[in-house]
């Protein structure tokens, strides 16, 4: 199915209102979802069970993408009647199961699943099925299958979340995953649950992070993933079709499983985003954050469309998405229809994540009404984020809590943590290099340089900024990323003024100081110049991504060759290949090409 085609531009006032009213919905998941159904009579349709925790419009659009029609939860009952059910859980165990107990949706679901019917668990929906829990517990599940489920242990260096595209390992031939051994699929947890001699009948495949965790189950009619379908690009609507066309049963075929695989680095396309002078919504690009030509009119450089880049993006092979409103600062993001109405209509055709940021704090808009920043933050997941990037604020709740040495819990980054977990909050940081002489010139970690400043300076420090640039404050890139890490970020996107547009290289520097400092994932962002720029960031830094923006706007190096040079240098990638498995889609990584080599 295809979008409507999408119109983003300035909304009348009436219509912020509109979406100002919508926020007011509770993004708590105390009641089960009630929204419009549709009959479930139809052979196409496909029962979602959506306890409200987080962002299932993805998977809502992937559905419908294939052609289903989807009919939602309201009481247990529509569970056993369903003909086949889509359990996409979201948001931590202990909450996901105190819904299930307290509304009866627990226990209709092991009925249904006793009885075998088609049945596809979705990341916490596979968790939920084993006997516990350890997150924030330990906390019971549904029982289904022996084990608990636990943390990746981060105590020798692994990065945790397990954030990413990583290859499984079949282990039986189960329809659903029928040919999908040795492409990468999206996964984003830092919970999992081990293979025993207990659960062994269930798994029908494994995945490598740090250790063999259970990557898919399957028995009957009854499947689950840890990854996330509706987020693997082509591979994943493959397999979410594979469940739908009820090609699913598993058969007792045991293959032995191939070689395992790394996580694979991610390229990110980003689209930085602002409204021009017309007013109209365009990926612009700065030189060191600077967006203005310096010709002529001094106009917002416009370099495209958000949406159709985006979704060229996606069909190039991009592994994520990110969308900044670079202005968001001194917007109100809910009173911008444009930017939530962008996401709706990207996430409706882009099947990788997609990451937004900009202006994401607490607010009190002109009436004098508050809103919160997960309230902001919760109406970008409504409308297709998969994760929310938060800059300016993440250095004020930085500075706060190392003045302190304490978790107020009431920033942002721990507000949306604490709803959407870690894996949903990135913090960007805008730094700005500061030479110094001598490394006790200041309180803040500094770095012995490569190459001396401009006055034979031998170190400097990275200087946090906010409001895109605009101000420097008091704090370092290393203390602040260590901060944010303590407050609950699962991500960090590491940008750096000096080489922003800049087409030199990313700050290799900089960005080992941070991954080395932190056990999340790091996104090395700012001076990609050329496919060497990439294999550069990845040998040298612990750097989990590489993000790129003017490079790919101006068509200078396509993805697909920065994928094939990571390749050749032995860095795994996630692949696209010469097949088109579904028009529209781009296409299928052809098995083992993302070798580890
Ligand atoms: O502070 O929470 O409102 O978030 C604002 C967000 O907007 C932050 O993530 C901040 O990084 C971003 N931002 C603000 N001003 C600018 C600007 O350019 N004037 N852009 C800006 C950040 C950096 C990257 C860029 C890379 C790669 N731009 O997004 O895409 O540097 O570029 P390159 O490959 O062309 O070198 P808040």
């Amino acid at each position: 199915m295809e979008a409507a085609p999408c119109a983003v531009s300035r909304p009348p006032s009436s219509a912020t209102a509109a979406v100002r009213k919508r926020s007011k919905r509770s993004s708590s998941f105390t009641k089960v979802r009630v929204t419009a159904s549709a009959s479930s009579q139809q052979s196409n349709s496909v029962t979602l069970l959506d306890y409200g925790a987080g962002n299932v419009r993805s998977l809502r659009n992937a559905i419908r993408h294939l052609g289903f029609h989807i009919t939602d939860v309201h009481k247990p009952e529509d569970i056993l009647t369903a003909d086949r059910l889509v359990f996409p859980g979201v948001g931590a165990f202990g909450a996901a199961m105190q819904v299930l107990n307290q509304t009866g949706l627990g226990e209709a679901l092991r009925m249904y699943i006793d009885k075998d019917k088609p049945f596809l668990g979705i990341c916490l929906g596979l968790q939920l099925l084993f006997d516990s829990s350890e997150e924030n517990g330990p906390v019971k599940g549904l029982g289904v299958i022996p084990g608990t489920v636990g943390r990746f242990d981060s105590t020798q260096g692994l990065i945790v979340p397990h954030i990413g595209w990583n290859a499984l390992q079949p282990v039986k031939d189960s329809g659903m995953l029928h040919g999908i051994e040795g492409h990468h699929v999206y996964f984003v947890h830092s919970y999992r649950a081990l293979p025993s001699e207990d659960n062994k009948d269930w798994i029908s495949s494994l995945c490598y992070y740090g250790e063999s965790f259970v990557s898919s189950v399957s028995r009957g009619n009854v499947n689950a993933v840890q990854f996330h379908p509706e987020k693997s690009g082509a591979v994943g609507l493959s397999i979410l079709q594979n469940f739908l066309r009820q090609s699913s049963s598993s058969s007792l075929k045991t293959l032995v499983p191939g070689k395992a695989s790394k996580l694979a680095k991610r390229v990110i396309a980003c689209l930085d985003v602002r409204s021009n002078d017309k007013g109209d919504l365009v990926v612009t690009k700065g030189d060191q954050y600077d967006v203005r030509e310096t010709t002529g009119d001094n106009e917002v450089r416009n370099l495209g469309k958000p949406v159709e880049l985006a979704g060229q993006y996606y069909k190039d092979g991009a592994d994520e998405v990110s969308f900044l409103n670079i202005t968001g600062f001194r917007d109100f993001p809910l009173g911008d229809l444009p930017m939530l109405e962008l996401l709706r209509c990207a996430s409706e055709n882009v099947f990788v994540p997609l990451t937004v940021g900009g202006g994401i704090r607490d607010f009190t808009d002109a009436n004098g009404r508050y809103y919160s920043s997960l309230e902001v933050a919760s109406e970008y997941f409504r409308s297709g984020a998969d994760k929310i990037s938060i800059g300016s604020d993440a250095v004020f709740a930085a500075e706060e809590y190392l003045l302190t040495g304490v978790k107020s819990g009431k920033t942002s980054i721990e507000q949306i943590s604490r709803i959407y977990g870690n894996q949903a909050v990135v913090v960007s940081i805008d730094p700005r290099r500061v030479f110094i002489k001598s490394p006790d010139e200041v309180k803040f970690k500094s770095v012995k340089l490569m190459k001396p400043g401009p006055n034979g300076e031998e170190y400097a420090w990275y200087q946090c900024t906010v409001k895109g640039g605009r101000e420097g404050r008091p704090i370092g890139a290393y203390e602040l990323a260590k901060a944010v890490e303590h407050l609950g970020a699962g991500e960090i996107l590491l940008n750096c003024i000096d080489c922003d547009g800049q087409g030199e290289g990313y700050d290799i520097e900089l960005i080992k100081l941070v991954s080395d400092a932190v056990t999340i994932p790091v996104i090395a962002s700012s001076g990609a110049g050329a496919v060497e720029h990439f294999s550069e960031v990845f040998q040298q830094t612990n750097a989990s991504a590489a993000l790129a923006a003017g490079i790919f706007h101006r068509n200078e190096v396509p993805i697909q060759s920065v994928k094939e040079h990571l390749l050749d240098r032995g860095v795994e990638v996630r692949m696209l290949s010469m097949e088109k498995t579904q028009s529209n889609q781009p296409e299928m990584a052809p098995r083992g090409a993302a070798a580890v080599v």
